[in-house]
């Protein structure tokens, strides 16, 4: 493994071989067996353009030269900040057939975190578009070298300006460094808890397995349409069974170029999508445009809806208003993903998170002090297993913390499960705001804050929203004249962090609410602000 990576110890990896679960795959191997199993195939559609099996693996194998030729080498980091585009494909794949890692950025990140990925993974290359959605990643990138000296090489797909472009990588035919089913594939990002994300080390065994398993339960195979409306960066819809898992199974990958419904209806129908994924916020909006909407949905066979949980009223319209099988997942990137089941009773499918998807998934469920809560009591979820890391990269201190000494990962996640193995999301016990299924570490903005010179102290909470099932409200205490709400988010934006973590709504207050130890209490400024939104409803009404 790839130094900084914790591994699974022997007793298990030996077992999860003889299980089955690693077949020992890698990345760059599965598509050239895609490629001469399904060659002329399509693998990738973007707007008008279509990329068969053949074409995808005979420019991965141009790209990885070019790669090479460039002096990018194996175990090497990629910051890959791509979005829904065949690039991404073609970049992903190149880099995991010379066993370089990428590191997934998402296209909304701005040079806060971009600087991080690229210094803390010591980045040797740095991947992006010329211009998406309006916004211009060459400035974007100009910003991040400025900052980080070891960055030796900003690749573009498009119009590369002063960088280099994508287009000009591809090179001859060569021989590539020899990668390992055991090797690290790639680094994701955790949603943080603890000041910035964590890089999640995740290996091409564990990875396909996951993409296997979920494959089979999604039951994809080479006629499924698989539609990417979220950003495919993303560990969902990359793997749950997402684009990736698509691909395993030989299907066809439709990249959508947003979300909305006006750009995603047309193409379920066009293209005659069977399968997509969605998080609650979206899916409240796809269920709001269908019903007044006269599109052909009779493609769709699965809508997945995961990330931050889904309501049981919401999750009821699924059937009736797109005539398909709602499938909830509940995943994390760490590892450890449940769905409910495409044959599952109704009420299992609207009320329940899922279960996991592997028989060699471990879960426990635990008090404050570890213990384990009795059947159907609520607690934190612990969970270890074939596809679940042991731990971050080079953070040995929070892993220590995060994982339990016997390997179990904390997931900071509030749960209970039913008498049949099914799990309720309940809550969470970690300091994150999951805003419409977008995460939000309150300690990384709380640093941001205190930057701001007229901030003594701040505390970043959840407050409920209809919409987006949470959002972020920050606490201030001001060090004399208190700063404009607007000023705050200026400046928060002006230290380069990505929009979503901007909070929603800011609160000045003398002091925090303190627990019995004299810690700041959270609890209780989420309690004061949900009041405080009562009782302006009460006034308006
Ligand atoms: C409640 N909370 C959920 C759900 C995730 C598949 C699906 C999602 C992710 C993901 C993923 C939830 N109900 N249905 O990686 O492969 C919250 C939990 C969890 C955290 C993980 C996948 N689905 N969550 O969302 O790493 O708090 O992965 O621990 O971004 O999202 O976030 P993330």
């Amino acid at each position: 493994m790839l130094t900084g990576c914790p591994a699974w110890p022997k007793e298990f990896a030996d077992k999860y071989r003889k299980e089955g679960c690693w077949r020992g795959e890698t990345f760059g191997g599965m598509l050239r067996e895609r490629a001469d199993k399904h060659g002329s195939r399509i693998a990738i559609t973007c707007e008008d353009t279509h990329l068969s099996y053949k074409e995808l693996d005979e420019r991965v194998d141009l790209l990885a030269a070019g790669f090479l030729r460039l002096g990018i080498q194996k175990e090497d980091r990629v910051v890959v900040q791509l979005p829904n585009i065949i690039e991404f494909f073609e970049v992903c794949f190149a880099l995991f057939r010379i066993g370089a890692l990428p590191v997934f950025a998402l296209p909304s990140h701005r040079h806060s975190e971009i600087t991080y990925f690229c210094e803390f993974s010591d980045a040797a290359a740095y991947v992006i578009p010329d211009v998406h959605s309006g916004f211009d990643y060459r400035r974007l990138a100009r910003e991040v070298c400025d900052k980080v000296q070891g960055l030796r090489h900003v690749i573009v797909a498009g119009d590369s300006e002063e960088f280099k472009a994508l287009r000009d990588l591809q090179a001859g035919p060569a021989g590539y460094p020899e990668v390992s089913p055991g090797d690290v594939a790639f680094l994701q990002l955790s949603g943080g808890s603890t000041g910035r994300s964590k890089l999640i080390p995740r290996t091409h065994d564990d990875y396909i397995y996951s993409l296997r398993l979920s494959a089979d339960i999604c039951r994809l195979d080479h006629d499924s349409v698989y539609l990417a409306a979220l950003p495919i960066a993303h560990n969902y819809p990359l793997s749950s069974p997402g684009v990736l898992g698509t691909l395993y199974a030989g299907g066809r990958v439709v990249l959508a170029q947003g979300s909305s419904p006006d750009e995603t209806f047309p193409l379920i129908e066009r293209e005659r999508a069977t399968i997509t994924a969605l998080v609650p916020p979206l899916a409240l909006i796809w269920l709001e445009a269908a019903s007044s909407r006269r599109n052909d949905f009779s493609s769709l066979q699965v809508l997945q809806v995961g990330g931050a949980k889904f309501s049981a009223e919401a999750a009821g319209r699924v059937k009736s208003v797109f005539g398909c099988t709602l499938q909830q997942v509940y995943g994390m990137a760490e590892g450890l993903v449940n769905y409910t089941r495409l044959d599952d009773p109704e009420e299992i499918i609207i009320s329940t998170q899922g279960r996991p998807m592997s028989p060699f998934d471990e879960i426990k469920v635990v008090d404050e002090n570890g213990c384990e809560v009795e059947p159907g009591q609520t607690g934190e979820l612990l969970t270890r297993g074939p596809y679940t890391i042991r731990g971050y990269y080079k953070a040995e201190e929070h892993n220590a913390k995060a994982f339990t000494a016997d390997g179990f990962y904390r997931t900071g996640d509030l749960v209970k499960v039913n008498s049949s193995g099914y799990l309720i999301v309940e809550g969470r016990s970690k300091d994150q705001i999951n805003r419409g299924g977008e995460k939000v570490a309150a300690e990384e903005v709380e640093n941001h804050l205190l930057a701001h010179p007229s901030v003594h102290d701040a505390a970043v909470v959840s407050m409920p929203d209809k919409f987006l099932g949470e959002r972020t409200c920050a606490y201030i205490i001001p060090r004399s004249t208190p700063p404009a709400a607007a000023e705050i988010k200026v400046f928060l934006r002006e230290r380069g962090l990505a929009a979503y973590k901007i909070p929603d709504r800011v609160e000045i207050v003398e002091a925090f609410p303190q627990t019995g130890v004299g810690k700041v209490s959270k609890k209780a400024l989420r309690e004061a602000i949900v009041e405080k939104m009562m009782s302006a409803a009460d006034a308006r009404q």
